[in-house]
């Protein structure tokens, strides 16, 4: 039984990632979060205080990193801005959290000599077009086009060379896109789902023929785990499960699913150098871990979290004005 410290752990994949371990294994977690927007602390209400406790802290805050860090047996970094949008219109805190906060945490880890699990995006690829029969591998040399991906390259290039110059046990991990419950209303699948409970059109960016790669959360959490439990240090791993769909695909199955016309929504402005298609190829990872995805039917998965959100209003509602009030700012 080991005693890991979670970043980011009030936030969408952190929080399934922080009720997959407590399920599957008899660790406890300390979250380190800064609470900021995108957490949402009833995302780990009920858990058993014995085994859960949560710190509100900045990643970035050398104190109580370090105090956290030297108390665990692990770390798995999920901690970031993680908003593509949010870093178009100001890029300050992707910097601050995905590079200056993920600075500090390898600062500790190696001072305290604990093994690090950082997980990142296949994003840092850039992107593909939309017939090329490639897929990103663990070769794909990195490309970023967001303030959001090039945050988040920049810290997976700050890892390995905290492994190569110290010595530091790490792994890294890059997934595609994570879809289910507890995920912020800004992301595409959840905006779409509350904007159809909460009476407004559907929202999709220019004629919706780039191509995402989706993976359910509780597929990326068991990936994760197992990274961390068999993963060998300084090595990369792709997390994908051959979900490729582009997002007129995705907002007409909403749409159906909950019993709506499949044209009835609004095309908005374009997301500025919006990536074209994400792919991931996970062969090397499956085949040397022995991890294989479970939620591989896609519009069974989708109905599920179509169904979570209409059951958990009070989850959602409270941030869904300011959401959507943002996104009308800037004509999305
Ligand atoms: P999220 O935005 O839902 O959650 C991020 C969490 O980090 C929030 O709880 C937030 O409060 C916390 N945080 C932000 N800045 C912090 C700081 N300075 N100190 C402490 N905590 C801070 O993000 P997510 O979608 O759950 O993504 C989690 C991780 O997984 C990120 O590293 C992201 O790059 C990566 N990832 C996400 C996806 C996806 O599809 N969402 C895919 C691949 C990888
Ligand atoms: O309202 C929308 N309409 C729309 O068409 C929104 C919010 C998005 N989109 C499009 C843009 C993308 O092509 O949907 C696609 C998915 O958008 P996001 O949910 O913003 O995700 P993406 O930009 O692909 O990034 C996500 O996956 C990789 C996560 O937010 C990142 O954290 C992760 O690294």
């Amino acid at each position: 039984m080991s005693h890991l410290l979670i970043t980011g752990g009030a936030g969408f994949i952190g929080s399934n990632f922080v009720r997959h371990v407590l399920r599957e294994t008899g660790h406890t977690v300390t979250v380190l979060d800064r609470m900021t927007y995108a957490a949402n602390e009833a995302s780990l209400a009920g858990l058993d205080p014995a085994r859960f406790g949560l710190v509100v802290g900045d990643i970035a805050d050398a104190v109580v990193v370090d105090d956290l860090v030297g108390a665990a047996d692990a770390v798995v970094h999920f901690a970031a801005e993680s908003h593509n949008d949010n870093s178009l219109s100001d890029p300050w805190p992707f910097v601050h959290t995905n590079l200056i906060g993920t600075y500090t945490l390898l600062e500790a880890v190696r001072r305290h000599r604990t093994r690090f699990h950082h997980v990142s995006t296949d994003e840092v690829f850039g992107d593909l077009q939309l017939e090329d029969p490639q897929r990103f591998t663990e070769e794909t040399p990195y490309n970023p086009s967001s303030p959001y991906s090039s945050t988040k390259a920049g810290s997976d290039l700050l890892v390995r060379a905290w492994v190569r110059s110290f010595g530091v046990e790490a792994t890294l991990s890059n997934c595609s896109n994570n879809y289910g419950p507890y995920q912020h209303v800004e992301k595409f699948i959840p905006r779409q789902i509350t904007n159809v409970l909460w009476g407004v059109r559907p929202k999709l960016y220019g004629e919706g023929r780039n191509v995402r790669d989706w993976i359910h959360a509780e597929d990326h959490s068991a990936a994760v785990l197992r990274i961390l439990e068999a993963g060998a240090p300084g090595r990369t791993y792709l997390v994908g499960a051959d979900g490729e769909l582009d997002n007129l695909t995705v907002l007409r199955t909403i749409l159906r699913l909950m019993g709506r016309d499949e044209d009835d929504f609004d095309h908005v402005r374009d997301r500025a150098g919006h990536d074209l298609r994400y792919a991931i190829d996970g062969t090397r990872t499956r085949a040397e871990l022995g991890w294989e995805p479970r939620y591989t039917d896609f519009e069974a998965g989708l109905r599920a979290t179509v169904d979570w959100y209409a059951g958990h209003r009070e989850w959602w509602e409270p941030v869904k004005a300011a959401t959507e009030a943002k996104y009308a700012e800037v004509g999305q």
